[in-house]
């Protein structure tokens, strides 16, 4: 047996996301988000499943607060749905959401755990989108005017922020590969969408500065890892070239204020241009306080001529998948922190998301999710050993506390450490639930 033990002063959490959990969609004067508009156009979520009630968080927020203090942690992050508390994506706010999110929080810090809050987890306001969403520039004003309107309704009890999760999602995934909302495939308007919200967030750290100075804002990029295949120069540029979709772009403008011109080239090679403004990369790369990461898969890569956009194929060997088919791939997330602290140096680190879709059900009224308890000890090991080599890590925070509407995958695919009844609401903790629950007691796991 190996202890993996980690620092007292790591930070653990559950997160979740407005528009996966908290239904109510058409209660207390919430307008329409874009997942509103697409999950309801057939043909873009399995089963047409869209989020109308998800899992009742709306009412049952107080349950769900209970089940994050049985489980101990010190943080849980959630976002606040933009059409909720500004239903008209700008201007007047509307009393009622505001007060739902008032709660909620309340009933966090009275529970003792920290409130850790997403602006943007995806769910724009349809009333934006009418004008063009993220493509328009018009919309960076309208989410700094959302943003700074969060910050004095919550900043006197809540210091931890962060302004975009998931950039390549909701830019490139959203708009170039159509699968997620607005289900766009262009890759201009991609790229347009990746740069508007890079330039929303400058913006909204600038305003965070001014109001909250106090506080600790970041982002919550995703990637995954690709390995070369080989050691070929062309296997090993194959997957610089695919990581750095995912990576340096959303990346080096925070932290060196500058895209990597290869992206660049690539992208104008395929007639999708860069549109910078004058004062964008100041903006951008204004100091953060922590980057979030969030980290589920990997595999090798290796270069393969005319394989999209970067010429690199991805070849998950016989690496064992979850059921949302992702291949298993824990040394990738050592990878990615230790090459994120070589690049970017000592930029303090929480994963913001990290966690394993399996499909368990009850059993007398169990869940046994060994496999998602076996997943968290291989990439809590990888963290561990981040931590070991000097990487900066602050906090783990587990996606995701509840099963949860999975996007185009709908509720099929389970995240959660809870499982949840879609007919009845019911919450039942998996036994990966009262692992993590021991492991956050101890401070350590053996394995
Ligand atoms: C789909 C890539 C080819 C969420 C996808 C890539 C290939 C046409 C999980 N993170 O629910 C989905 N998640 O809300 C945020 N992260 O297709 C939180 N990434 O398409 C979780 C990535 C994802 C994806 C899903």
């Amino acid at each position: 047996m190996t202890t993996i033990q980690f620092p007292e002063t790591l930070k653990w959490g559950a997160a979740t996301a407005s528009y996966q959990i908290e239904g109510a969609a058409n209660e207390d004067g919430r307008s329409p988000s874009i997942w509103d508009t697409f999950s309801h156009a057939p043909g873009n979520v399995k089963n047409g499943d869209h989020g109308d009630e998800a899992c009742n968080s709306y009412h049952l927020y107080k349950e769900d607060v209970q089940h994050l203090k049985k489980l101990g942690v010190d943080l849980y992050r959630f976002s606040i749905a933009w059409p909720r508390v500004m239903p008209e994506g700008r201007g007047k706010l509307n009393p009622k959401g505001v007060a739902y999110y008032q709660n909620l929080i309340d009933e966090l810090i009275e529970n003792g755990i920290e409130p850790m809050i997403t602006l943007y987890h995806w769910d724009l306001p349809q009333v934006l989108q009418d004008k063009g969403g993220w493509e328009n520039r018009d919309t960076i004003d309208a989410f700094n005017e959302y943003a700074v309107a969060m910050f004095k309704e919550f900043g006197d009890k809540v210091s931890k922020w962060i302004t975009i999760n998931e950039p390549w999602c909701a830019s490139f995934l959203s708009n170039y590969l159509g699968v997620h909302a607005p289900g766009k495939t262009d890759l201009q308007a991609g790229v347009d969408v990746a740069h508007h919200l890079m330039v929303a967030h400058g913006k909204a750290v600038q305003s965070f500065r001014e109001l909250l100075p106090d506080g600790e804002i970041g982002y919550a990029p995703n990637t995954g890892w690709l390995e070369p295949f080989s050691n070929k120069q062309e296997d090993i540029d194959a997957c610089k070239r695919g990581m750095m979709w995912q990576k340096e772009w959303f990346m080096d403008p925070v932290f060196k204020g500058s895209y990597p011109e290869k992206l660049i080239t690539i992208f104008e090679n395929h007639n999708a241009k860069l549109k910078l403004e004058d004062g964008d990369l100041e903006l951008i790369s204004q100091p953060i306080d922590f980057m979030g990461i969030n980290y589920y898969t990997g595999s090798l890569g290796r270069y393969k001529e005319g394989e999209g956009l970067f010429e690199v194929e991805e070849i998950p060997l016989d690496y064992r998948k979850t059921d949302i088919g992702w291949p298993i791939y824990a040394d990738g997330f050592y990878n990615v922190l230790t090459d994120l602290h070589e690049t970017y140096g000592d930029v303090p680190i929480y994963i913001t998301e990290n966690g394993a879709c399996y499909n368990h059900e009850v059993e007398d009224g169990r869940v046994h999710d060994q496999e998602r308890v076996d997943y968290l000890k291989q990439h809590l090991t990888s963290l561990h050993r981040a931590i070991e080599s000097g990487v900066p890590i602050k906090g783990y925070i587990v996606w995701s506390l509840l099963d949860n509407f999975e996007w185009a995958f709908g509720y099929e695919k389970r995240f959660g450490i809870i499982h949840v009844n879609y007919r009845t609401f019911e919450r039942t903790p998996k036994d990966s639930y009262y692992w993590y629950r021991q492991t956050i007691t101890n401070g350590w796991f053996e394995v």
